[in-house]
């Protein structure tokens, strides 16, 4: 569907009365109850592949030894994945739409291989009420790891507005010293928008800051706008780094369009000329390289792909009664078996991620900086959720689940 064009008369007003019922939802975004041709066939457990479209600029602070150089490299990678993170869906029409739901310990998998070496995925759904996912990236050429998890508060008022809740520990070596503690960045994560919900051609816009904090004391402010706010042109965005010995000597500073180019100068942008210019990035022109995923016949069971191939298929056709019946099936089957997990007083064993059970170290000296709770709000996410090397060795060593344990699994969990 076109910006341009208003939706076919029968979608129209079933847009309206999607509209009518968004000005009054309870803000858990999975509950909107969307008309079919807004359902996107994705599960938001493959978003958290939108970190990592460009490997390259993901590992290249380890590459670099000079801590300014690396808080600005950090900056520059974050910035790169903007446009993937928000833009990729709908950059052009305005047809951002409603991603499938994730059910408790659904997996998305997969790794990019190009000139950084190899960048791992690991995106499992680790809360469902509320629903919230946890996420690893690693390049093993550098020991670059990002883990993370985010969930979304969302309010109305004049459209959808989206608080993300969680944060990201991007963690980064140094080059050729491994006697030398790793730097850790917590990253937190914008709000956003929904604008061109009344023409039925949604797409995301961001607003206000977000924070990267690095454990070597460097921190970037990032300011975000859109058409109508402020003044600014459609995804401006500007960032300043300082170091917190002293918040007012900005070392360097970015600004541009997140889906376009931006530049990034020495010094506060009031000096910004180009003398002051180190570089531009063009997001245009910087072809991401591809996640490669197994084929669905080959992927674990609970990977999103192979779970939900039966609903997407149906997307894909416009079947809605056959959405209905298969993804009927699978939240059947969960319920079932958090009602019988209740009743045995289990809880779901997450496959990659534990719950911190201890204050985390990185929350306790970063989160006061940036304004995130120490907690990092596992209230509102299931928990604090990090990355267990020690599950996934054990998962590894297991291998591949047996024939008779993938018929198990889909039968329990996904009532196939
Ligand atoms: C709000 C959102 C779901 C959440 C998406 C998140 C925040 C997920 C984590 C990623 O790292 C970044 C990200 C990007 C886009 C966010 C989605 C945009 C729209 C979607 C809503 C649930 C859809 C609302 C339905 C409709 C029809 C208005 O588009």
């Amino acid at each position: 569907m076109s910006r341009s064009s208003t939706p076919a008369p029968a979608a129209s007003s079933s847009w309206s009365a999607f509209l009518k019922s968004i000005a009054s939802f309870n803000g858990d975004l999975s509950s909107l109850t969307a008309p079919p041709f807004i359902l996107s066939s994705t599960s938001l457990t493959e978003f958290s592949s939108y970190w990592c479209e460009h490997p390259t600029l993901f590992a290249a602070p380890a590459r670099e030894s000079d801590p300014e150089k690396r808080a600005l490299l950090v900056l520059k990678w974050f910035l790169s994945t903007l446009k993937q993170q928000y833009a990729s869906r709908s950059e052009q029409y305005g047809n951002e739409k409603k991603p499938l739901n994730p059910f408790l310990g659904e997996l998305f998998l997969g790794k990019w291989e190009d000139e950084a070496g190899t960048t791992e995925l690991i995106s499992e759904q680790v809360s469902h009420h509320p629903p919230a996912t946890a996420y690893s990236i690693v390049n093993r050429e550098t020991g670059t790891r990002l883990e993370g998890y985010n969930a979304q508060k969302a309010t109305f008022s004049r459209t959808i507005n989206v608080k993300q809740i969680g944060h990201a520990v991007l963690t980064v070596p140094y080059p050729d010293d491994a006697s030398k503690a790793p730097e850790t960045y917590l990253i937190t994560l914008p709000s956003l928008h929904i604008e061109g919900l009344i023409y039925g051609a949604p797409f995301v816009e961001l607003n206000s800051t977000s924070y990267i904090t690095s454990s070597a004391g460097y921190t970037s402010k990032i300011s975000y706008a859109g058409k109508g706010w402020l003044s600014g042109e459609k995804n401006s965005v500007s960032a300043t780094l300082h170091h917190e010995d002293n918040d007012k000597d900005v070392l360097f500073n970015a600004v541009g369009v997140w889906t376009k180019s931006f530049s990034f100068y020495r010094g506060a942008a009031k000096s910004n000329s180009p003398k002051t210019l180190i570089e531009t990035y063009d997001a245009a022109t910087s072809p991401g390289t591809q996640l490669s995923v197994r084929p669905v016949e080959e992927q674990h069971p609970l990977e999103s792909r192979r779970a939900w191939g039966k609903v997407a298929a149906a997307i894909a056709k416009g079947d809605m009664d056959a959405v209905g019946t298969e993804k009927g099936k699978i939240e059947h089957a969960q319920r079932e078996l958090r009602a019988k997990e209740k009743e045995e007083g289990r809880v779901w064993e997450r496959r990659f991620f534990s719950e911190l059970a201890e204050p985390d170290e990185v929350l306790t000296t970063l989160a006061p900086r940036v304004g995130l709770a120490a907690d990092g709000d596992g209230d509102k996410t299931g928990g604090l959720w990090r990355f267990d090397l020690a599950k996934e060795k054990s998962i590894k060593d297991a291998g591949e689940p047996s024939a008779e344990e993938v018929a198990k699994i889909e039968a329990e969990l996904l009532g196939q």
